[in-house]
């Protein structure tokens, strides 16, 4: 299993209040490199399946209405122990919590309408690149 990739999505909410470039900028002045990426939008159904673990929660549905709600970017990034480098950049999920500097404190919402997807283990950032991406996209 490789450690230096993970994945990511710049949610519906950072989409349309026009923040994908700033987004970007970070991500690479953080030293990440991007190996994939597109623009894309996920349906109801994809979102149900990404989100999988989470069906029992009470937050699935809405969580699963957003992020097919609207486009947004889908990501590949490298870097040395790029998972947990990323969940530091990202800041927690509650932007409320997010520490100062970070993506979510920035960018996000709210708890739902929190900007950013980031893997949050070597498998699982594996497992959702490939949900995205074929092998002939990665680079
Ligand atoms: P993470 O994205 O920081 O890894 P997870 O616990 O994996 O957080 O939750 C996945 C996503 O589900 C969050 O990013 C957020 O959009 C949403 N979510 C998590 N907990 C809540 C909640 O308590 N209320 C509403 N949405 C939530």
């Amino acid at each position: 299993m490789r450690s230096d990739r993970t994945f990511t999505m710049i949610k519906p909410d950072a989409v349309a209040n026009g923040h994908i470039g700033a987004i970007l900028a970070k991500i690479n002045e953080a030293g990440f490199r991007i190996a994939a990426m597109k623009y894309t939008k996920i349906s109801k159904d994809q979102a149900k399946k990404f989100y999988e673990v989470h069906q029992e929660r009470p937050f699935y549905e809405d969580l699963t209405d957003f992020m097919s709600s609207g486009a947004i970017v889908a990501a590949i990034l490298e870097k040395e122990n790029a998972v947990a480098d990323f969940r530091k950049l990202i800041g927690a999920t509650n932007p409320a919590e997010a520490e100062e500097g970070t993506i979510r404190k920035e960018f996000a919402e709210s708890m739902s309408r929190n900007a950013v997807h980031g893997s949050d283990s070597d498998e699982n950032a594996c497992i959702e690149g490939a949900f995205h991406f074929s092998g002939t996209e990665i680079f």
